[in-house]
């Protein structure tokens, strides 16, 4: 199949997913073309079936602000005409649903009929898509996606409660390359991070409020006065410098490493013993599956679709949002009992092969295949 993949070339999660996506299709012998303004950050390789078009907003005074849908739904009729994409895969409702919607409609002027599968990320519902200003838009261009996914049966319970929603929702969760989280012993260089008997916590994010990092901060304050242990902040956003602040004023600057955005994430996690995830909503928690991936035990919030990703008692412990003491008193039982932890870590990696890749692409694929037999049905009646 000719695919083409719409969504935020950036380290947020849709943008990760997608592009892990595209790469294991163009494995399966598909033909991928990303649409999008930067190339995708994990993207790498481009070759004989992966392609990037960018999508160019040229600046005009007049506009106060730039008209980005209207650039991607002109870039995806030219590029379904160039490349004859026979599917649109659009990541993160707002604007990628709406701008292929218009794609859709002008192709149509041409007699050529372009399915949109629309995969529902979680901001694009929760935080940002059930904003008033956006809702009738959101749920428009849902309504009008041949085929809709969300990446959490609770992100699919949320979408349903919040939106007027006609369209079946399938639930397909994200997913892992296992192979790029088993890492040898020369590629963990633990030793550059910490001291043997330090522990290392980690945490990923893109430091918005919705991470809650002030609680990271002092889950991980209360941690060290409790043992020797580092903290290792990877990321960038908002709540970065009053983080870095945060342990100035608690005295723990020397203890807590800022890495700012990071490709090499397996390489962090390779050397971590815990990882930390307090959000206030996540509707999967992408980062948490890495870090499980990496064979990393996870204390998190009990919000959204966390609990479908990381097992209560078994890969980490959940707690309610915002339980600092909670949350303090599972890292520290943890990284105190040496086979407590050993054990969680094992049990980390094995809750993380439930979401190897190669069992969730194809779901992706029965999706793409059985929507172009059905529109292709549409149209002939
Ligand atoms: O977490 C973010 O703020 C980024 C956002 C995104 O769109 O990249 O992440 C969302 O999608 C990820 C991939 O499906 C999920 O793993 C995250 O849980 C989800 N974030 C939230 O729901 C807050």
């Amino acid at each position: 199949m000719k695919i083409g993949i719409v969504c935020y070339p950036t380290f947020g999660g849709s943008g990760v997913v997608a592009t892990e996506l595209g790469l294991e299709l163009s494995k399966r012998g598909h033909t991928i073309h990303f649409i999008t303004y930067n190339q995708p950050v994990r993207l790498e390789l481009l070759g004989n079936n992966i392609h990037y078009h960018e999508v160019n907003v040229p600046e005009y005074p007049l506009f106060h602000y730039q008209p980005y849908e209207l650039a991607l739904s002109s870039k995806l009729v030219d590029m379904v005409k160039l490349h004859e994409i026979e599917i649109f895969h659009v990541h993160y409702a707002i604007p990628h649903a709406y701008a292929a919607y218009m794609a859709q409609k002008i192709l149509l002027e041409d007699n050529i009929y372009l399915p949109i599968v629309t995969t529902l990320h979680g901001t694009d519902i929760t935080l940002v898509g059930n904003h008033p200003f956006y809702k009738p838009a959101v749920t428009f261009s849902i309504n009008k996606s041949d085929a809709v996914t969300a990446v959490s049966q609770s992100l699919k319970d949320d979408t349903l409660r919040l939106f007027n929603i006609k369209k079946d929702i399938s639930v397909v969760t994200n997913f892992i390359d296992l192979s790029k989280f088993n890492h040898g012993f020369t590629d963990c260089q633990r030793a550059m991070m910490a001291n043997d008997h330090e522990k290392i916590i980690t945490h990923i994010s893109n430091f918005r409020e919705v991470k809650r990092i002030p609680d990271v901060i002092n889950i991980f304050y209360n941690v060290q006065k409790e043992l020797p242990a580092k903290l290792m902040m990877v990321g960038e956003g908002p709540e970065r410098e009053p983080a870095e602040q945060l342990c100035r004023k608690l005295g723990i600057s020397d203890k807590v490493v800022f890495f700012g955005n990071s490709n090499e994430i397996d390489r962090i996690l390779c050397f971590s013993d815990l990882f930390l995830l307090p959000s206030e909503t996540e509707s999967f928690g992408l980062s948490a599956l890495e870090a499980m991936a990496s064979g990393v035990p996870v204390i998190s919030s009990n919000t959204g679709g966390i609990p479908e990703v990381n097992e209560d008692h078994f890969s980490g412990f959940l707690s309610n949002v915002g339980d600092v003491e909670a949350m303090s008193k599972n890292a520290i039982k943890l990284l105190k009992d040496e086979s407590l932890l050993d054990k969680f870590k094992l049990n980390a990696r094995a809750q993380a092969e439930k979401f190897d890749i190669h069992n969730i692409v194809p779901q992706y694929e029965a999706i793409y295949e059985e929507t172009l037999k059905s529109c292709m049905h549409t149209q002939k009646a």
